[in-house]
């Protein structure tokens, strides 16, 4: 089901270098995972995926379950085969998407009631649906279901009474999801989430609790839920390192390729983002020298590439080599500002190619930094970098 392997760890700082093994292959950490909601990272062909190093990609139970629902992705004998990615896929479990909604929804003890977005069908979503939901999409790692509890409400933050409320929902809902999943006999790795907002000492008790239950794998939710950055990073620093040594953590829904870095530098494993997908789509750029907007007008008269160093597709093609007389791989700042202001479809690809190839070239640089004993020298060199400016 699952395996983790600790193969190196820095020793002026909590990060490690491990190695993760699923049920469709292996995973090197730390890592960043693609996120592909519907069963498709926006934009972007499986087989571009796996050439730009995509290790392990995710999936969204709650939208899925929509979408276009359990009956045909069961015939496809679960997502891999429906969206054909033979790689290990994680599913969250709903409980975020859910809190996406806002005012759509009622959370009782049971579970979350709620309208559909889609047809505006009365839905119930519980622990024990999204084990079944999960089961039927036979990913490798299952999401518990929980409560992602809000930094604010209505302009009103959260107060400890509250996370702490919701922290033991989330964690009766854990115990559920362990039991359901055991009934299922569902063959995959369930993990735990880590909840508690915005106090340590919430988060703590969470974590304990959860250690206690014993599951594979470990992730820390309700971070980056529009919280001030000192205060992500203050409970970012808090649990990672308190969690089992021999055990994955991953970091949901962070973030730029700072937080990564410093997610790296206080324990964390694993990581999922829709910023390089997203940002990709609105033109922002990602790259070692900082990023670029390229709808900037800057840009349009340049034959560089978006960066010189970036062995993407969009910047230096598939082989260096070109299948063209006179032609040449890769695209330049002038033509995807081009593409961009045309609004045509190539240019969203080509950023998004890009974005998701900084971010697994930015992981595999952290990869070999752990295991050359050169993390500090690492973090140094990449802050550096990334304030020079493109
Ligand atoms: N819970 C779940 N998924 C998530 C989160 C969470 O708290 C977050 C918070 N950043 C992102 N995705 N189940
Ligand atoms: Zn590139």
């Amino acid at each position: 089901m699952l395996s983790f392997e600790l193969l190196a760890t820095d020793s002026s700082s909590h990060a490690r270098r491990g190695r993760l093994t699923l049920n469709h292959g292996v995973v090197e950490t730390p890592i960043f995972m693609p996120v592909g909601t519907y069963g498709t990272v926006k934009g972007v062909m499986p087989r571009s995926l796996h050439e730009m190093g995509a290790q392990i990609i995710l999936g969204n139970t709650f939208h899925l379950w929509m979408r276009p629902g359990l009956d045909v992705i069961q015939s496809f004998e679960g997502l891999h085969g429906f969206e054909n990615w033979q790689k290990p896929i994680l599913t969250d479990s709903g409980g975020f998407q859910v809190w996406s909604l806002g005012e759509m929804r009622k959370i009782s003890e049971e579970g979350v009631k709620f309208a559909s977005p889609v047809n505006g069908d009365k839905l119930f979503l519980t622990p024990e649906i999204s084990m079944q939901v999960q089961t039927t999409l036979n990913s490798d790692i299952v999401m518990q279901f929980d409560e992602c509890t809000p930094y604010e409400t209505k302009g009103k933050i959260t107060t400890e009474r509250e996370a702490r409320t919701s922290m033991e929902l989330s964690l009766r809902w854990a115990k559920r999801c362990q039991a359901e999943f055991a009934r299922l006999e569902n063959p995959n790795a369930l993990f735990g989430i880590v909840q508690g907002g915005m106090f340590e000492h919430l988060r703590q008790e969470s974590l304990e609790a959860l250690v206690e239950m014993d599951f594979p794998g470990y992730a820390i939710g309700g971070v980056s839920v529009g919280e001030p950055k000192e205060d992500m990073q203050r409970i970012t620093a808090h649990s990672p390192h308190r969690l089992p040594a021999n055990k994955p953590r991953y970091l949901m829904g962070v973030g730029t390729p700072e937080d990564l870095v410093y997610g790296v530098q206080h324990g964390v494993d694993m990581f999922d983002c829709v910023m390089p997908t997203r940002n990709a789509r609105n033109g922002h750029l990602f790259t070692r020298f900082g990023d670029l907007k390229i709808r900037n007008a800057r840009h349009k008269t340049d034959h560089k590439p978006i960066d010189e160093s970036c062995t993407c597709h969009a910047c230096a093609g598939s082989s260096g080599v070109s299948w063209q007389d006179g032609g040449r791989e890769g695209f330049s700042r002038a033509y995807l500002h081009h593409l961009e202001r045309c609004g045509e479809m190539l240019a969203p690809m080509l950023a998004t190619v890009h974005n998701l190839h900084y971010y697994l070239q930015l992981m595999q640089e952290v990869r070999d930094a752990l295991e050359a004993n050169a993390f500090s020298e690492f973090m140094a060199r990449f802050h550096t970098e990334r304030a020079r400016g493109v």
